[in-house]
């Protein structure tokens, strides 16, 4: 047909940031395809990919700002909606303190180029120490103990998955997830390729997952104790002299004392895997040749997420196999956010939550604290809020308390393109462009990919006409928000805030370590590829004396302070667990019937055993219960869940008033936030409990 076309551009919807091909014919799609000249992705993409689409023809998805209204929902003008959010949050400042105003930034943010560069300047301009962001309800605690370890929060080594032999994995489901703080396109050819060149893929879940299926050996751990595993395991490999750290490592005397605790045969108690196992799979990967640990979301966001990752650090710090091809390894990517400032360092406790007195980290307080922050009446008091690409109803723990305090706002304003469960309750909302409609580089998961590249792919799709893209939205924000507080924003924030993603992109390239350009890029739109990762520490370290403490005062102490409530035998509890899946993500997307057609999948998995004990039918509609709060859920029966555990996933529960999502009454599921328990945070990160939470499940009278 005449006027077709095909552009590149780049799938933002999950961590794998897969190359497309999109078939346009003026402002429509009429295919998306995989790259086969990306160099990482090869050409792969998963079923998501094509959601892009229907993202883009949602009927749901805003198009103008709207302001909410006592007789409903209003379309205004960008000024107006400019105005009004930019007037709502001065007034909050100016009546009640900087600290008045908070703000949430979701994970699509860091999707999106245009959050990416002007979220984090414009959320310093407001000047609140009431920043919260989706980070404390996800990977946390590898910042913390990156931190801790490598002296800046982003030095994140990546397990270097194309030359393994062996890849230890803990609380992480690629299979489904696509990888995560681990980009690797079409992960499931790259597992089998592992296995196929002879390699091991070992695995700790409390569910038999899609990637346990890949794996050689699946070993159930009870949710919420794989710290205990870890130490045990780092204790067997310094016990019997199998630690061989690079020179840079110092320390080990003290790790040796941290783990001394925890011998096997009382890990094996607390977590459910045998003495013999823990030993014999500590042995095997201190024996591989090149091997690397890793963990994710299961052993982030857990009671003990800081001393999970702080125990897969040490594997691998241990054994030599941080900083080594097929071990895990520091990314080099063409934008370096780290050298450039972008990214702080990490710093943690210069404040603390004015209710509970949770310490910041990187600037930010856990998102556990947010509903009583707005909550809990007296001076500092939370009066306004801006979320930008989230749904912390949803997503943060304790989702009814979040609700109810978000309606009590003096001003909410939301940069978002839905209203769903949070949005609805802000005065207004102001819609960003779809993902195919505008310029895309990845600052962050190009420093988290297993292959340096580098990819800009300028918008494949034009932008509807009077639609702003997110940092539009953003930059017009800060500066009618200037002309209401004068003295607000640092120098550098207000000049960023003033230029454009790609200009931001073309410094980034030619001050980062390639020398590249936009325009240089734009001689290969599939991306440049800039080889495998290469060892490049102890250069890198941001540690005084570029050296590694592998025995941290903060995290040995963390690990007396735990060790007797990690080491207490199983109670017979039962302990509730996430879930993803492949056609899902996160608490969006549920409107689009492409993704969510065959079988609902937000059952509860429980047990056979669990159910029979409790005299509990598959399929039945049972109460799962918490501390926190209760919901109605239907049950699934299944072997694959370790008895003692039970799964949920989380984004469902969309049922609420006045979200207007198209989200079929069947696909509504319920929150399993609403169960999780904000009062429970990790104490040496603040990351949220959302695995491991203990619950019941009862019959409904
Ligand atoms: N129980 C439990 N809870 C969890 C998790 C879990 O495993 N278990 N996982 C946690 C994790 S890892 C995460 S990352 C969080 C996610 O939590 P959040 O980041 O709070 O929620 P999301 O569902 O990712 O955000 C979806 C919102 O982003 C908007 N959006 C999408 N694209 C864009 C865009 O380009 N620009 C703008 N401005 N908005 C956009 C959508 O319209 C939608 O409103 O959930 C966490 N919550
Ligand atoms: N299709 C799809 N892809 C996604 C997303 C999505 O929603 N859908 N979300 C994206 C986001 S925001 C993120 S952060 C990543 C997350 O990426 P992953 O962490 O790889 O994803 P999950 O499927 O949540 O895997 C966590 C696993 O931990 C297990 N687990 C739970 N508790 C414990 C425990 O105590 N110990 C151990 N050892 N395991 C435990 C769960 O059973 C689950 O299999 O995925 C990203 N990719
Ligand atoms: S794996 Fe992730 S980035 Fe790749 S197509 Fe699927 S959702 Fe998009
Ligand atoms: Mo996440």
């Amino acid at each position: 047909m005449s006027g077709e076309r095909t552009r590149h551009g780049a799938c933002t919807l999950c961590e794998a940031m897969c190359g497309l091909r999109v078939g346009t014919s003026g402002d429509r799609i009429t295919a998306i395809r995989g790259d086969p000249d990306d160099p990482l992705s090869r050409g792969h993409i998963c079923p998501k990919a094509l959601a892009l689409q229907d993202v883009r023809d949602d009927p749901d998805r805003l198009r103008r700002p709207v302001r909410r209204t006592a007789t409903g929902w209003q379309e205004i003008s960008w000024p107006e909606a400019i105005a009004i959010t930019a007037d709502g949050l001065a007034a909050a400042r100016r009546d009640h303190g900087a600290d008045a105003v908070a703000s949430y930034l979701g994970n699509p943010g860091v999707h999106s180029l245009g959050t990416m560069t002007h979220a984090p300047p414009f959320v310093r301009m407001l000047g609140s120490r009431n920043r919260f962001t989706a980070t404390s309800l996800d990977q946390l605690p590898h910042h913390v103990v990156s931190r801790h370890l490598y002296g800046h929060q982003w030095l994140l080594p990546v397990p270097d998955i194309d030359r393994t032999d062996h890849l230890l994995v803990f609380g992480a489901n690629p299979a489904v997830s696509n990888g995560s703080l681990m980009t690797a396109p079409g992960i499931v050819r790259r597992i089998r390729a592992l296995r196929e060149r002879g390699g091991t893929l070992v695995l700790f879940d409390p569910r038999r997952t899609e990637t346990a299926r890949l794996a050689d050996e699946h070993h159930f751990v009870r949710p919420g104790t794989d710290a205990a595993l870890l130490l045990a395991m780092v204790r067997v490999i310094l016990d019997e002299g199998r630690a061989a750290p690079a020179a840079y490592v110092d320390g080990l005397d003290r790790v040796g004392a941290a783990v001394d605790p925890f011998t096997p045969d009382r890990a094996a108690a607390a977590t459910g895997v045998a003495a013999a196992t823990i030993v014999r799979v500590a042995r095997d990967f201190a024996a591989a040749g090149a091997a690397a640990a890793y963990g994710r979301t299961g052993v982030s966001t857990q009671r003990h997420g800081a001393l999970c990752h702080w125990g897969i650090q040490l594997l691998n710090v241990v054994t030599g196999n941080l900083d080594r091809p097929g071990g895990t390894l520091l990314s080099r990517p063409a934008v370096d956010p780290i050298r450039s400032g972008l990214l702080d360092s990490g710093h943690g406790g210069r404040w603390h939550s004015r209710v509970r007195g949770l310490p910041e980290f990187g600037g930010d307080l856990p998102a556990s604290a947010l509903a009583e922050e707005i909550g809990t009446p007296g001076p500092g008091r939370v009066r306004a809020l801006l979320t930008v690409a989230g749904n912390p109803v949803l997503s943060a723990p304790g989702g009814r308390r979040t609700d109810a305090a978000l309606a009590g706002l003096d001003f909410m304003a939301a940069v978002d393109f839905h209203i769903n469960e949070t949005t609805r309750h802000a005065h207004v909302i102001l819609p960003p462009t779809a993902p195919l409609e505008r310029d895309h580089y990845d600052l962050v998961f190009h420093m988290l990919a297993v292959r340096d590249t580098a990819r800009y792919t300028p918008a494949p799709l034009p932008r509807p006409e009077d639609a702003l893209h997110d940092w539009e939205i953003l930059r017009d924000l800060s500066r009618a928000y200037r002309r209401r507080v004068r003295r607000a924003g640092r120098w550098a924030d207000r000049l960023a805030l003033a230029c454009s993603p790609a200009l931001l992109v073309d410094l980034g390239l030619r001050a980062g370590p390639y020398r590249l350009s936009l325009r240089a890029l734009a001689a290969h739109p599939s991306g440049v590829d800039l080889g495998p990762l290469k060892p490049s520490l102890p250069k890198r370290l941001a540690t005084r004396g570029k050296r590694v403490d592998a025995g941290p005062a903060e995290l040995t102490g963390a690990a007396a302070d735990a060790a007797g409530a990690l080491l207490a035998p199983a109670d017979g509890g039962l302990l509730l667990i996430g879930r993803r899946h492949v056609r899902a993500n996160n608490s969006w997307m549920h409107n689009h019937a492409r993704l969510v057609k065959g079988a609902p999948r937000h059952h509860l998995l429980v047990h056979p055993d669990d159910l029979a004990e409790r005299g509990i039918a598959d399929g039945e509609r049972v109460r799962l219960r918490s501390a926190e709060g209760a919901v109605e859920v239907e049950i699934a029966a299944s072997a694959d869940v370790m008895p003692g555990a039970v799964s949920l996933p989380h984004g469902y529960g969309h049922d609420r008033p006045g979200v207007r999502l198209g989200v079929a009454a069947a696909v509504a599921g319920a929150s399993a936030n609403d169960v999780t328990d904000p009062a429970e945070t990790d104490a040496a990160s603040g990351a949220a409990v959302l695995n491991g939470v203990p619950v019941t499940v009862e019959r409904i009278a």
